[in-house]
C-alpha cells in the first residue's frame, strides 16, 4: 500500500464556484483520490478556503461586513455546494487558521535564517483618493505583454504572466476607479528567489518525465527567463502579521500563505483527532508520500516554482509536488462565465438543476486537459441523454426488466460459459486496464471514453446474445446469458464510482449492496464476472438517469444566458 498525498487548488473564498472551477481542478481531484482509494492506497486528500488578501477585503467591504465574518459565510457555502457535488475531501479547512499562522511563521523563520529574506525599499502605487496603498487586485490596468485591459496588480488572467503593480498600463483603483495615482516608496520582504534557482531548476529537471506538458513548459519557461526575487508581504489589514519590526501595516502576501495552506489545513485536520492524524507524516521527512496536486493552469507558477523553492529554502525536508495536473480552462460556450452577467452556470444553481453524477460525468467527459474546452447546454443534454440515459442506464434497465419477467427478480443459475461469453470477458478486460490506466495517469477524457466503451460492450453483448429469441427454446443458455449481465451491471457500477459515485450507489442498492469494500485493485472481469451467485435478489427500482427534453435545454439557455 502506498501513501497519495492529494490537494486541490484552494479556491478564493470570495468567488463563487461556477462549472470552471468544478472541472478545473475540484473534480479531477476527486475522480483521483476515490480512484487511489479504490486500488486500496492510503490517501489524504486536503482542500480549503483560500481567505486572505485583497478579494475577501474587496469583497467585504462591498457587503459592509467585517471580513473574518465574511469568509465564514464563504467558507460555508464553498463547503455546502462541494458536498453536494460529492467531493470527498479527507478535510476542507480555511487559510486564515491559527495552525496555518504556525507553520508560515515556522516557514518565513527557516527562510530567514538561511539568508533567503531580503528587506528593500520599493516604489508601490499609492491612491491618494482612497488614501492607501493598491497591491494586486486594488489596481487594475492593461496588462505590458498582452495588452488585456482588466489585468491585475499582480497577475493578468489572460496571458497568465505574473505582475508588478507599477508595470500596468493606464492603472486604476478597483475600489474607487480612481486614477489619481502616484507611486510612492515603502518597505517589504522579498524571497530571494535567484539565490534558490539553480537548485529549483536540478529538482525541475528530475520532474521532467512524469509532469505533463502543460505544467513542465510553464515551469521551464520561468527558469529559462531568469527568477526575480518575490515580494511576499503586502500593505493589506487582512492576513497573517509579520513577525518583523516596522511591518505593523502590512502583511504576509496571500500566496505565500496560500500553499502553505495546503499544510496548515492537513494540521487543522490532525488537530481535530490528534490520537489517529499525524499531519507530520505527510509531510516532513515523509519518504513512501506521493505527492499529486491538482490546479488550474494560472495557478502552475505558484506551485512548480515559487512554493516549491519556498519549501527547499527552509532546509528542511517538506513533501515537494511528485505530479502537478495543471488544467486549461472551461469556457461557457467559448465566453467566459461571469456572475455579474448573468452568463454561464453556477455550481450552487447546476447542483438544483441536474443531480451531480450527470455534471460529474459531462465535466470529466470534457475536461479541459491538452487545451481550453466548452460548456454548452446541447452538448450536456447529448451527452446525458446518448451516453448515461441512453447506454448504462438503458442496460441496467433492460437486463434487470427482462431477468425479471422471464425469470424472476433474482439472478439466475445458467450453465457453462460459451465463446461469445469469452470474448466479452477478454474485450472488457483489455478495456478495463486501459480505463484504469488512464486513471492512474490522471489522462480523464481517455479514461472516460474508455468507461462508455466498457457500457457499450454490454449492450453490443445483449445484443448479440439476444436472450429474448434464446428463452424460447433454451432457457438454461438465457439464464447463464442475463446472468452474465446482472454481473456486467455490478461491474460497470464499480468501475463508474470514481466518476459517478452517486449512481454506483443507486446501482449497487437495486442488489442490496453498497459500493464500500469495492475494488479496482487487480480487478479481474474472469472473477467479477461470476460476484453475483445464483440466487442474488434484486429489484428493478428507479431508473437512474431522466432524459433531458428539448423544452429544458431551451429553458436552461434562457435562464443561463446562452447566446449572450
Ligand atoms: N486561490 C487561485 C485560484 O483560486 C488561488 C489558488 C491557491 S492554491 C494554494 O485560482
Ligand atoms: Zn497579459
Amino acid at each position: 500500500m502506498s501513501r497519495i498525498l492529494i490537494t486541490s487548488a484552494l479556491p478564493y473564498v470570495n468567488g463563487i464556484p461556477h462549472l470552471g472551477h468544478m472541472v478545473g481542478c475540484l473534480l479531477p481531484s476527486d475522480v483521483y483520490a476515490r480512484y487511489q482509494r479504490m486500488m486500496g492506497n492510503e490517501v489524504l486528500y486536503i482542500c480549503g478556503t483560500d481567505e486572505h488578501g485583497t478579494p475577501s477585503e474587496v469583497g467585504a467591504a462591498k457587503e459592509n461586513m467585517p471580513v473574518e465574518e465574511y469568509c465564514t459565510k464563504y467558507h460555508n457555502r464553498h463547503k455546502a455546494v462541494y458536498e453536494k457535488f460529492n467531493l470527498s475531501f479527507d478535510f476542507f479547512g480555511r487559510t486564515s487558521t491559527p495552525q496555518n499562522e504556525e507553520i508560515v511563521n515556522h516557514i518565513f523563520n527557516q527562510l530567514d535564517k538561511n539568508g533567503f529574506i531580503e528587506e528593500k525599499t520599493i516604489k508601490q502605487v499609492f491612491s491618494i483618493d482612497d488614501n492607501r496603498f493598491l497591491p494586486d487586485r486594488y489596481i487594475t490596468g492593461t496588462c505590458p505583454h498582452c495588452g488585456y485591459d482588466k489585468a491585475r496588480g499582480d497577475q493578468c488572467e489572460n496571458c497568465t504572466r505574473v505582475l508588478e503593480p507599477t508595470e500596468l498600463i493606464n492603472p486604476r483603483s478597483t475600489i474607487s476607479g480612481s486614477t489619481n495615482l502616484e507611486v510612492r516608496e515603502t518597505k517589504h520582504l522579498f524571497l530571494k528567489l535567484p539565490e534558490l534557482e539553480k537548485e529549483l531548476s536540478e529538482w525541475v529537471k528530475t520532474k521532467e518525465p512524469y509532469w505533463p506538458d502543460v505544467a513542465y513548459s510553464i515551469a521551464q519557461k520561468w527558469l529559462k527567463e531568469g527568477l526575480q526575487e518575490r515580494c511576499i508581504t503586502r500593505d493589506l489589514k487582512w492576513g497573517f502579521s509579520v513577525p518583523r519590526e516596522g511591518y505593523d501595516d502590512k502583511v504576509f502576501y496571500v500566496w505565500f500563505d496560500a500553499p502553505i495552506g495546503y499544510i496548515g489545513i492537513s494540521k487543522q485536520w490532525a488537530d481535530e483527532k490528534p490520537q489517529e492524524r499525524d499531519w507530520c507524516s505527510w509531510w516532513l521527512d515523509a519518504k513512501d508520500v506521493y505527492y499529486v496536486e491538482f490546479m488550474g493552469k494560472d495557478n502552475v507558477p505558484f506551485h512548480s516554482i515559487s512554493f516549491p523553492a519556498t519549501l527547499l529554502g527552509t532546509r528542511e525536508n517538506w513533501t515537494k509536488v511528485d505530479y502537478l495536473k495543471g488544467m486549461s480552462y472551461l469556457t461557457f460556450e467559448g465566453g467566459k462565465f461571469s456572475k455579474s452577467e448573468h452568463r454561464g452556470i453556477f455550481a450552487e444553481d447546476a447542483i438544483e438543476e441536474f443531480p451531480a453524477d450527470y455534471w460529474r460525468y459531462w465535466l470529466m467527459s470534457n475536461a479541459p486537459e491538452a487545451s481550453d474546452s466548452s460548456f454548452s447546454f446541447d452538448s450536456f443534454a447529448g451527452v446525458v441523454n446518448k451516453d448515461l440515459n441512453g447506454v448504462l442506464g438503458n442496460f441496467v434497465s433492460r437486463v434487470m426488466k427482462m431477468t425479471a419477467s422471464k425469470l424472476g427478480e433474482e439472478v439466475p443459475a445458467g450453465g457453462e460459459l460459451q465463446t461469445v461469453d469469452v470474448e466479452l470477458i477478454a474485450n472488457l478486460q483489455e478495456k478495463v486496464d486501459n480505463y484504469l490506466k488512464y486513471l492512474k495517469e490522471m489522462e480523464f477524457r481517455k479514461a472516460l471514453n474508455e468507461l462508455r466503451a466498457i457500457w457499450v460492450e454490454g449492450n453490443n453483448y445483449i445484443s448479440a446474445t439476444e436472450p429474448w429469441v434464446v428463452i424460447k427454446e433454451n432457457q438454461e443458455r438465457a439464464a447463464t446469458i442475463l446472468r452474465i449481465c446482472l454481473n456486467l451491471i455490478r461491474i460497470f457500477a464499480t468501475l463508474s464510482a470514481p466518476i459517478m459515485p452517486e449512481t454506483a450507489e443507486k446501482i449497487m442498492a437495486k442488489f442490496n449492496m453498497t459500493t464500500e469494500g469495492l475494488l479496482l485493485k487487480n480487478y479481474d472481469i474472469k472473477t467479477e464476472i461470476n460476484a453475483l451467485k445464483a440466487g442474488q435478489k434484486f429489484t428493478i427500482g428507479e431508473t437512474l438517469f431522466e432524459r433531458i427534453t428539448p423544452e429544458k435545454v431551451e429553458e436552461l439557455k434562457t435562464k443561463y444566458g446562452s447566446g449572450q
